[in-house]
């Protein structure tokens, strides 16, 4: 299968590394990255060892593949979209943070839009080189929810890489179960500069539980079955088993990039039929800190 990642950041670049095991890979991404991989080829370092060769470009227009993976930050998705409405897919998977990425990408492209979630764990170490620090799963299906046959198909092939793979018929409560996590840990540990497990000892907890809450609640506004006792216990899961980890956000804080606040809590304040006031806060505050950098 020709498949092209767009946004060959750390999880991109895994991702696009493990299917080159298998399909021919295209991967779209920035400089020195991009040249690194054309001289070096893309090493694959921690939990999974490989070495490959996948084509890498600069230039995402007028590409052509079976499948695009779209791994860019949530703030790009519409540039995304703009750019691979030049080239001709045969189905699109969205594995990026937050609400709408799905519904953005469909506005711009005539192939269908998957939607999915990955929780492997990378971390670009140096340009053409990628660790995975932990193995996760990609779980993908339709972005409404039910069966597809072609999320199927799809599935197929990613798993044929030797990637953790899963086809779900209920992507819409998945992505808001995952919207809870972020909305809990993400702008919490950003603010306070601290790893992810320390959300899980007061006075952050409540907080962040809160957030979880929150946006399990504007979930089921949403039409969405989604329980404050299952986002709350996928929260308290996912922090546990990333206790060590630097949350996106709090990195994104601690390089002085613009993050993708508006796609987790600002997604849960802009679907809210009822005052949010723990997601508003955090969209105030990480918003404040943006404008203060001048990145909006
Ligand atoms: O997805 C994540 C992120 O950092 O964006 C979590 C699950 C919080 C892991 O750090």
């Amino acid at each position: 299968m020709r498949i092209v990642v767009f946004g060959a950041g750390s999880l991109g670049s895994l991702l696009g590394g493990l299917l080159a095991r298998e399909h021919r890979v295209t991967l779209v991404g920035r400089d020195p990255h991009v040249s690194a991989i054309r001289e070096n080829g893309l090493r694959i370092s921690g939990a999974i060892e490989a070495r490959v060769s996948p084509n890498a470009t600069t230039d995402g227009t007028d590409l052509a593949a079976d499948l695009v993976l779209v791994t860019v930050k949530s703030y790009d998705t519409a540039e995304a979209a703009r750019t691979l409405s030049t080239g001709e897919f045969g189905a699109v998977l969205s594995l990026q943070n937050g609400i709408g990425n799905e519904e953005r990408l469909a506005r711009d492209l005539d192939s269908p839009v998957l939607a999915g979630t990955a929780s492997y764990g990378a971390a670009l170490e140096k340009p053409s080189e990628v660790a995975c620090t932990g193995v996760g799963r990609v779980v993908l299906g339709s972005p409404e929810g039910g069966e597809s046959a072609l999320a199927a198909r799809v599935g197929e092939a990613v798993a044929g890489a030797g990637v953790e793979t899963a086809v779900a018929r209920d992507m819409p409560r998945r992505l808001w179960e995952k919207c809870a996590v972020n909305a809990g840990i993400n702008p919490v540990t950003a603010l306070a500069g601290t790893e992810n497990g320390a959300i899980l000892a007061e006075p952050a907890w409540p907080i962040a539980r809160e957030a979880a809450r929150e946006t399990a609640r504007v979930a089921r506004e949403n039409g969405v079955a989604l329980s404050e006792e299952t986002a709350v216990g996928a929260l308290r899961r996912v922090t546990s088993a990333t206790r060590e980890n630097t949350s996106s956000m709090a990195q994104d804080l601690g390089k002085g990039r613009r993050t993708e606040i508006d796609a987790i809590n600002g997604a849960v304040v802009e679907h809210a039929r009822r005052e949010v006031p723990t997601n508003a806060l955090l969209v105030g505050l990480v918003k404040t800190w943006e404008n203060s950098r001048g990145l909006r």
